[in-house]
């Protein structure tokens, strides 16, 4: 019979579930602590649980599962990795209820922590039931209250590249110098920092260009940089300049944040070293 609940259980979870077509004889899935059907949760924070429980006793072996959907209709598989709810499945079963003993059993809804920038994202959880007994089945069960819980889950990354201030020393005609460059959030693409400049100062770089991808996105990359023959007047005019490349948005040059910002004077300083 269980694998025969399992198909039936399936084939609802494949179909898109009716919404609450609830009969008279039908009977009643219970969500317990769901309020009005709408939660939130942080990314990286303590489950969400609520309870459910049936408003009769069944004849036979009741099973409740879940579907989740995005809002923004995103795949499935990534969904699986943004809102995971355990277990997969809650069985019912007659012998459950003895006396006045009512079972309740708990769903969690998991927002793993991740690295990525997602933003807000709405998800909803809908609620399917498979059962041998007339009164359990999808077509005649009434949810309480209601089928589908709207989870809003509140993102806890923020993309940008970042820089630390650079430092320098001149020797004779030369001047080098070193700052780092690194991604605050992991990105969904590879991320190409081209660097250059600007101000009449001829300034090479080592790197020029750094690549961060989803392997190494977390590692800061030091970059050298070089410029000679100059007076201190135009070193303090030059300015370092960054732009960015991906086919993750967030990391495109139209949405990218820099911090501090995109460019900085890498002579500038309060001491007078040079
Ligand atoms: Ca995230």
């Amino acid at each position: 019979m269980s694998f025969a609940l399992l198909l039936t259980l399936t084939a609802v979870l494949l179909e898109q579930a009716p919404g609450t077509l609830a009969a008279a004889s039908g009977g009643i899935v219970k969500m317990m602590g769901v309020g009005e059907g709408r939660v939130s949760i942080a990314e990286g924070d303590a489950p969400f649980e609520y309870s459910v429980t049936l408003g009769s006793k069944p004849e036979s072996s009741v099973w409740v599962a879940t579907k989740v959907t995005s809002s923004t209709g995103k795949s499935t598989a990534h969904l699986r990795t943004k809102l995971i709810v355990e277990p997969s499945v809650l069985i019912f079963e007659p012998e459950d209820w003895s006396g006045d003993k009512v079972p309740q059993q708990k769903f969690k809804l998991i927002a793993p922590e991740d690295y990525i920038a997602e933003e807000t994202q709405l998800f909803f959880v809908e609620h399917v039931v498979a059962s041998t007994s007339e009164k359990f089945s999808m077509q005649t069960v009434a949810f309480e209250p209601g089928n589908r819980i709207e989870v809003e889950v509140e993102d806890n990354d923020q993309a940008a590249v970042a820089m630390t201030s650079s430092s320098f020393r001149s020797v004779g005609p030369m001047v080098h110098g070193s700052y780092a460059v690194g991604l605050r959030s992991e990105p969904t693409s590879p991320v190409a920092v081209m660097i250059s400049s600007t101000g009449g100062v001829d300034i090479s770089f080592q790197p020029s260009t750094i690549y961060f991808t989803r392997e190494q996105w977390h590692k800061p990359v030091q970059v050298r940089f070089e410029a000679q023959n100059t007076s201190k007047l135009s070193l303090l005019a030059a300015s370092v300049v960054h732009s960015s490349e991906s086919l993750d948005h967030h990391y495109d040059q139209s949405q990218c944040h820099f911090l501090p910002s995109a460019r900085f004077a890498p002579f500038e300083t309060k001491r007078e070293v040079l």
